[in-house]
């Protein structure tokens, strides 16, 4: 039921890809800025209508939006904690943003799911750290929640993170 990819996320057909945005919603670099290339204008309007309504996303929050022209069904957005060194909450906040992200999916009745490793590009979180930290999350939520989710993928865009997720999901 967990699977790991190695590319890139737009490209998937899944029900949802999560995005590691921030918290203005208006798009960036990483996956946040393929996302929106990829998808087209009709994301950043939902975002904005989202905005408006609750101003932003704080970190280890989650919505949910659109997903424009690319081929999944819907884009769910999270905000991953920037590193500071481990000690100001980096993986509450960082476990937050996969349950936040499930919890979404799940509301909205959609069971395939695919995650980039988020804060692991711009916000500086060890890659070892949160690859560990996201495979015991997601593990729980699905033993919390059998029959919500049909499947979960990692989409690492880098060899080193692929290799690592798979190494985990050996254990
Ligand atoms: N598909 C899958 N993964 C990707 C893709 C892609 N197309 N492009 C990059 N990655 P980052 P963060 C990987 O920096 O650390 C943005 O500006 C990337 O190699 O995108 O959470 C936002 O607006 C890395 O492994 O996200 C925020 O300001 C992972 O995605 C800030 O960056 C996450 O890297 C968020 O930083």
């Amino acid at each position: 039921m967990i699977e790991v990819i190695q590319g890139d996320i737009t490209r998937l057909e899944v029900d949802a890809i999560v995005n590691a945005a921030n918290s203005s919603l208006l798009g960036g670099g990483g996956v946040d800025g393929a996302i929106h290339r990829a998808g087209g204008s009709a994301i950043l309007e939902e975002c904005k209508v989202i905005r408006a309504l609750q101003g932003g996303c704080m970190p280890g929050q989650a919505v949910i939006t659109t997903a424009g022209k690319l081929p999944a069904q819907k884009v769910i957005h999270t905000v991953g904690p920037v590193w500071h060194g481990g000690q100001q909450q980096e993986a509450e906040t960082l476990a937050s943003c996969y349950t936040s992200s499930l919890n979404v999916a799940i509301q909205n009745n959609l069971k395939t799911i695919a995650f980039p490793n988020i804060s692991t590009g711009v916000y500086g979180y060890p890659k070892k750290e949160a690859a560990t930290l996201a495979v015991e999350t997601v593990r729980s939520f699905i033993n919390q929640h059998p029959d919500a989710l049909e499947q979960v993928i990692f989409v690492c865009f880098e060899a080193d993170n692929a290799a690592l997720y798979r190494k985990l999901l050996e254990e």
